[in-house]
C-alpha cells in the first residue's frame, strides 16, 4: 500500500569481506565463504548486501585504495565469483551493492602512475597537483597546512616532477581531481557502468561530500597550534560544486540504470545541509549516513579523535531526534545505523557488555531502537548476534587498522604519557578494528572463520566460544532470533516503524530513552485516519543498568488504560508478567502499541 520506493522498506546489511566468511584457508574473508553464508542473511531477513570494497587493490586501507575498478582482489576471489553471488542474491529476491571509492585511488592505480609521471602527461590533471611553499628559511613547504584523516598532512611530494599531490586521506590515496569533466566521465565509466552491466543493483558512495574542494586552497585557520597541520573538513567537504557533480552522477549513471545509491555523508552535521543531498526533487541520492550520532565518545574530529569523551544519554537522544525529524515534511529520505566498518561495536559503546546479562539486554534494547526508527536500516555483520569490541586485554599489535595506527604513532612520538594512555583508552573503545575482527560463527577453531591451524588476518574475539550465531540460530531468545523476529514486526508495522513521525518524550531523562512513533498515513494499510484513533507505538527503553519505574504507558499513547497492547519486549519470554509493568529491568526495551 502506498507508492514508496523498494529500497525504503529493504533492510541493507553491509559485509566486511575479509572479516565474513574464509572458503580456502588463507586466513582471509572471501566471495565464495560469502556465497555459502547467503541463507544465513537470508533467514535473518536481509533485502540487500552492501558489499566494502572487493577490488584490486593494495589493501593499505582495506580495499579503501583501489588500483583497479574492473578486477577483484586475489584473496577475495574473481570476477565471475563476483557474477555468482549477483547470481545468487538475485536468485532469493536479494540484491546486491557495491562501494563506490572514487573520492581518490591507490597511488598504485594506471591513472596515477600515469598522472604523475610528467607535468605534461595527458591524465596530470586527473590528480590534484600543487608547486611548494617556502618559509623564511627556505624550506620547502607543503601548499597548505590541512591535516588529513589518518594524521599527518594532506599533501605528499612527488620527487619526479617536485610537485605535491592531494591525499585527504593516506600518502596511498591520491585525491581524484573532480573538476575534470574527462576525469569524472572515466570514473562513471570504468567504476560504475561497468558494475551496473553486470547486474549489481546500485552503490554505497564513499565520501560523497568531498569530491569538490575549496579550489584556491587557503590554509585552515590554527585550532591546533601543537601541531603543524591543522584539521580543516570545511575546505573538502560540501564545496561549491558537489551538488553539481552528484547530480549529473544521478543523471548520467545512477538514474538510467535506477540504481540505489547511499552516500556516506560525514562533517555535515546541520538538516539544511544533508537535505539538498536527498531531496527527491534534487535528483541526487536515495539516502545518506550522517555521523553525528555514531560520532558521539569521539574527541576532536581530527587531532583528539581518539580521546574518548563520555556522553549522556540525553546527547544520544538529541542526536536521534534531530535525524529522524530532519525529512519529515520533506521529499527527503534517511538511513538508520548504528555500526559499520569505521566504528567500534555499538553494544560495547551504546550498550552495556559488562556481563552476560546486560550484554544480551542492551543488545536486543539496541536491536529495538534500530528497528522501530524511520529510514532505510542498516545492519553491520556481527550486530544481529551482539558481536563486542576487542577485549580490553589486548594490546596494540592487534589493531590493524591505518587509522587507529596513525594516531597512535603520531601520539606516541609525542611522548606524552598521559595522551599515550588516554588514546590507547578511546581507541578500545572507538577504533575501526573492533568491527573488524573475524566474524564468529560457532565454536569451532577460529569461530569457523578459517580453517583450524590457519592464522586469521586479525584475531578471534577469545569469547567466540560463548558468542556466536550457531549457538543463538535455534534458541528463541538469542540476539539473533529476537533481531530476525523484529525484522518482521518491522515490516508487517513499516508504517509506523519505517516511515511513521518521531516524537522524543522525556529529553532529559538520563536513564529512559522514550518516543512515540506515529503511523505514516502514506503507507498505511489501516483506514481509521481521524488523529485520536491513528496508530501509534510507544517505545519505553532503559539504558541503565539498574531497575527503573516504567512511565504511564496509556497516557503517553493518549488511549484509555488497558487498550494498549505489548508488541515487544527485550525480556526473556515467561519473565515478563504485564502486571508488573510498572518496572523496567536493567536494559529493558519495550513497544506498546494504542490497539
Ligand atoms: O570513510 C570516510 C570517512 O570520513 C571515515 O574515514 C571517517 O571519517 C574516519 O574513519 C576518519 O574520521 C570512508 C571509508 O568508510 C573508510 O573506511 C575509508 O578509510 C575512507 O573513506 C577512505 O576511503
Amino acid at each position: 500500500v502506498g507508492t514508496t520506493a523498494w529500497w525504503k522498506d529493504a533492510v541493507f546489511y553491509q559485509v566486511y569481506p575479509a572479516s565474513f566468511q574464509d572458503s580456502n584457508g588463507d586466513g582471509w574473508g572471501d566471495i565464495p565463504g560469502l556465497i555459502s553464508r547467503i541463507d544465513y542473511l537470508h533467514r535473518l531477513g536481509v533485502d540487500v548486501v552492501w558489499l566494502s570494497p572487493m577490488f584490486e587493490s593494495p589493501q593499505q586501507d582495506m580495499g579503501y585504495d583501489i588500483s583497479d575498478y574492473q578486477a577483484v582482489y586475489s584473496r577475495y576471489g574473481t570476477l565471475e565469483d563476483v557474477d555468482q553471488l549477483i547470481e545468487v542474491c538475485h536468485s532469493r529476491g536479494m540484491k546486491l551493492i557495491l562501494d563506490l571509492v572514487v573520492n581518490h585511488t591507490s597511488d598504485q592505480h594506471p591513472w596515477f602512475k600515469e598522472s604523475r609521471s610528467s607535468k605534461t602527461n595527458p591524465k596530470r590533471d586527473w590528480y590534484i597537483w600543487k608547486p611548494p611553499r617556502y618559509d623564511s628559511a627556505g624550506n620547502r613547504m607543503p601548499p597548505t597546512n590541512w591535516r588529513g584523516y589518518f594524521a599527518g598532512s594532506t599533501w605528499t611530494w612527488d620527487e619526479k616532477t617536485e610537485e605535491y599531490y592531494l591525499n585527504l586521506y593516506g600518502p596511498f590515496q591520491p585525491d581524484l581531481n573532480w573538476e575534470n569533466a574527462e576525469c569524472r566521465a572515466a570514473i562513471y565509466d570504468v567504476a560504475m557502468r561497468f558494475w551496473l552491466d553486470r547486474g549489481v543493483d546500485g552503490f554505497r558512495i564513499d565520501t560523497v561530500n568531498k569530491y569538490s574542494k575549496r579550489t584556491d586552497f587557503p590554509d585552515a585557520p590554527i585550532t591546533c597550534p601543537d601541531v603543524p597541520h591543522q584539521p580543516a573538513p570545511e575546505m573538502w567537504c560540501n564545496g561549491p560544486r558537489i551538488h553539481e557533480f552528484i547530480h549529473e552522477m544521478q543523471t548520467q549513471v545512477l538514474g538510467p540504470y535506477n540504481a540505489v545509491s547511499v552516500g556516506e555523508l560525514s562533517n555535515t552535521p546541520l538538516p539544511e545541509q544533508v537535505l539538498p543531498y536527498v531531496s527527491a526533487a534534487a535528483r541526487e541520492l536515495d539516502m545518506v549516513f550522517e555521523f553525528s550520532m555514531i560520532r558521539l565518545g569521539t574527541g576532536n574530529l581530527f587531532h583528539g579523535k581518539y580521546i574518548y569523551q563520555p556522553f549522556p544519554l540525553s546527547a544520544l537522544k538529541r542526536h536521534v531526534e534531530t535525524w529522524q525529524t530532519f525529512i519529515e515534511g520533506t521529499d527527503g529520505w534517511h538511513t538508520v545505523f548504528c555500526e559499520n566498518h569505521d566504528n567500534g561495536r555499538a553494544v560495547s559503546r551504546f550498550g552495556d557488555d559488562s556481563t552476560p546479562e546486560l550484554w544480551e539486554a542492551s543488545a536486543k534494547t539496541i536491536a529495538l531502537w534500530q528497528i522501530t526508527s524511520t529510514g532505510t536500516l542498516f545492519l553491520y555483520q556481527g550486530q544481529e548476534i551482539g558481536m563486542r569490541n576487542m577485549p580490553e586485554s589486548w594490546g596494540i599489535e592487534e589493531y590493524k587498522d591505518v587509522e587507529s595506527l596513525g594516531f597512535y604513532n603520531e601520539v606516541l612520538e609525542t611522548g606524552d604519557e598521559k595522551r599515550i594512555q588516554a588514546t590507547l583508552h578511546g581507541l578500545r573503545i572507538l577504533a575501526r578494528d573492533h568491527s573488524r575482527i573475524p566474524f564468529q560463527w560457532d565454536d569451532s577453531p577460529n569461530a569457523g572463520f578459517t580453517e583450524e591451524g590457519v592464522t586469521p588476518w586479525m584475531r578471534v574475539h577469545d569469547q567466540y566460544r560463548e558468542l556466536n550465531a550457531a549457538k543463538q540460530l535455534d534458541d528463541p531468545e538469542s540476539v539473533f532470533s529476537f533481531y530476525a523476529k523484529a525484522l518482521r514486526l518491522r515490516k508487517e508495522y513499516r508504517d509506523i516503524f519505517a516511515h511513521g513521525p518521531f516524537k522524543l518524550l522525556e529529553p532529559e531523562n538520563e536513564a529512559l530513552f522514550i518516543y512515540i512513533k506515529e503511523s505514516d498515513a502514506r503507507v498505511s494499510s489501516s483506514t481509521t485516519e481521524d488523529t485520536d484513533t491513528k496508530r501509534k507505538a510507544l517505545v519505553v527503553m532503559n539504558f541503565t543498568k539498574s531497575v527503573q519505574e516504567c512511565p504511564d504507558v496509556s497516557g503517553a499513547l493518549g488511549c484509555r488504560k488497558g487498550e494498549e497492547s505489548l508488541l515487544m519486549s527485550t525480556v526473556r519470554s515467561g519473565q515478563l508478567a504485564l502486571e508488573t509493568c510498572d518496572e523496567l529491568k536493567p536494559w529493558e526495551g519495550r513497544v506498546y502499541l494504542n490497539f
